[in-house]
């Protein structure tokens, strides 16, 4: 009689949660806008990219136009500042790609890869830099901190939009 098959060893044992097999790590999670002007220039591949290929996990993702009164909410914080007609005008003036990503860290790391608020002053190699010169269209948006993730998410995203799933390579990425 042949021997039972033995399974084999789990690659990773201590895997307990079907949904984050890497219980350890704090998730966070970061909207990001590819803006107009990105949309416009077709761009809207070359950044997803960029954020798919560093690891960050896509939660969720959809193409609209954003209303005056979305954006008025979205950039309450910079009402009365004298840039903030142009930036509503902007945001407003075509459709945009809107997402979460989820990860450690995924709001610095979003931010990183995004680079400085001017094109001008990013650093070489960060989406603004690498397709951006003026402030004005700096081509994509994504939150600055914990709180602001938190109040901006729900303002383009139900819940139930919002997915919860596991990469095949979340164990290479995420230790
Ligand atoms: P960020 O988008 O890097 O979070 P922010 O929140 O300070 O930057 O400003 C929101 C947007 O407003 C920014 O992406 C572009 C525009 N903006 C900011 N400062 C500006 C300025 N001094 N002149 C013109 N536009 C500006
Ligand atoms: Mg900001």
């Amino acid at each position: 009689m042949a021997a039972a098959v033995k399974p084999p060893p789990q690659m990773f044992p201590d895997r307990t949660d079907r949904h984050f097999p890497c219980r350890r790590i704090v998730v966070e999670r970061t909207l990001i806008i590819i803006k107009p002007d990105a949309v416009q220039r077709g761009l809207i591949g070359e950044i997803i990219r960029r954020f798919e290929r560093r690891g960050l996990r896509i939660v969720a993702m959809k193409m609209m136009r954003i209303s005056p009164e979305l954006a008025e909410r979205h950039y309450a914080v910079h009402k009365g500042k004298p840039f903030y007609p142009g930036l509503i005008r902007y945001i407003t003036s075509a459709p945009v790609v809107v997402m979460v990503l989820e990860g450690p860290r995924a709001i610095e790391i979003a931010r990183r890869t995004m680079g400085a608020t001017h094109p001008a002053e990013a650093a070489p190699g960060t989406i603004r830099a690498d397709f951006g010169v003026e402030v004005g269209r700096n081509l994509v948006h994504g939150s600055d901190g914990p709180e602001t993730a938190a109040f901006e998410i729900p303002l383009f995203f139900n819940e139930d939009e919002i997915l919860s799933y596991e990469r095949v390579t979340d164990p290479w990425i995420f230790e």
